[in-house]
């Protein structure tokens, strides 16, 4: 499945060659298949972007998640038993989203409670191939002599606790912001070009990569409440109250499943280990698409 990595090549090219092979990975993976009969697919066509390692939003990430938040080179000189300044002068980011298909978003638009069995098996299979994912790019990087690591999953990855809620030392959805992939909404969730339904992940590499341009005209612009507009679907799909006009509260949210717990009502398990129910993310304008696109389009025309 892995194609042989240029060498010489331009930051440009390796660029092409990365994105290629990620979206090969998730198309070829037989982990990319539900275990229900049908064996439907998990995830359409990865979208994979890139950022500059040491983009001073990283360092700004500090105060606005919090202190222990990880910088990319934080994060790769900790994987390496190295000093932040010890690894080479540029370093990079690869940014991948993994759009949850049709048949599964359907699946779960009809739902008002719990989350469907497709969407649940997203959460709990469709997981297992993003981390064969993070574990092949850094495996692909290193046989070349590249550094590389992913900051998303254990040991590197500590999740903590506050009056808020839980937060990580290493967001995907804000590395994801910090390549150009999409934007914050008034759910919580992270609007991309295809929507909020979806799963991401990172890696971070001494692979010297061009920083993909972040469009967005701020953190939450492709929410439509946050475009002016009014919208806050999100508010009346939450089975749990837990989306406001004030936004996100994790807690609740937190609490949901765990409340519901075990339901033997249900003909299918519900991974109740694992938090949310993602009914914010369907039968919403911004499930699949960047619903402020047609907006732009829109002023566009009236000029
Ligand atoms: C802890 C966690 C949770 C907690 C708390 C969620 C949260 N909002 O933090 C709980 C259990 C509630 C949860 C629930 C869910 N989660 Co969760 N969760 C995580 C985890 C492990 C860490 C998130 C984290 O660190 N947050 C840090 C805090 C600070 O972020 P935040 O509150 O969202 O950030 C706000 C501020 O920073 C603010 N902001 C203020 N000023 C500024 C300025 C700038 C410049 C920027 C950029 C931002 C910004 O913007 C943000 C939005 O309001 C990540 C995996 C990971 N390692 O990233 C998955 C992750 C966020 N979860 C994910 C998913 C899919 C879900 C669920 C849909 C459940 C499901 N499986 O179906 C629900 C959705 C909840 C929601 N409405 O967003 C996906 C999100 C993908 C997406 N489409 O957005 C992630 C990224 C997992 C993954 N690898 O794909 N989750
Ligand atoms: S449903 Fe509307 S308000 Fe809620 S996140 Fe999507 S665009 Fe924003
Ligand atoms: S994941 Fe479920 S409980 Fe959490 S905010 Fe979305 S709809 Fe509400």
């Amino acid at each position: 499945m892995t194609a042989t990595l240029p060498q010489t090549k331009s930051p440009a090219e390796m660029a092409g060659f990365i994105t290629a092979e990620i979206k090969a990975f998730v198309t070829n993976s037989p982990l990319n298949h539900m275990p229900t009969p049908g064996k439907d697919i998990i995830f359409d066509e990865p979208l994979v972007q890139f950022a500059d390692g040491d983009d001073p939003l990283f360092t700004e990430y500090k105060d606005i998640i919090a202190t222990t938040h990880l910088t990319p080179r934080e994060a790769l000189a900790r994987a390496g038993n190295k000093k932040p300044g010890e690894l080479p002068r540029r370093i990079s980011v690869i940014s991948w989203i993994l759009p949850i298909t049709l048949n599964t978003r359907r699946s779960n638009r009809t739902q008002t409670r719990l989350p469907s069995r497709l969407w649940s098996h997203t959460r709990w299979f469709g997981e297992k191939l993003n981390e064969a994912l993070r574990a092949h790019v850094v495996a692909l990087l290193a046989g070349r002599g590249y550094l590389a690591a992913a900051p998303g999953v254990p040991p590197l990855l500590k999740i903590e606790r506050n009056e808020k809620g839980m937060y990580s030392n290493w967001s995907e959805r804000h590395i994801a912001y910090a390549a150009g992939q999409g934007t914050f909404s008034l759910s919580d969730g992270f609007i991309t070009g295809r929507g909020i339904a979806h799963r991401c992940g990172n890696v971070v590499t001494s692979l010297e990569l061009p920083a993909s341009p972040r469009t967005a005209a701020g953190p939450f612009a492709n929410c439509l409440t946050y475009a002016g507009e009014k919208c806050g679907l999100c508010i009346e799909r939450c089975p749990a109250g837990a989306i406001s006009e004030k936004g996100h509260d994790k807690n609740k949210c937190h609490q949901h499943l765990r409340d519901l717990g075990y339901d033997p009502s249900q003909d299918y398990h519900i991974e109740t280990s694992v938090a949310g129910c993602g009914l914010c993310q369907t039968r919403v304008p911004c499930e699949a698409v960047n619903p402020t696109r047609k907006l732009k389009k829109a002023s566009v025309a009236a000029t």
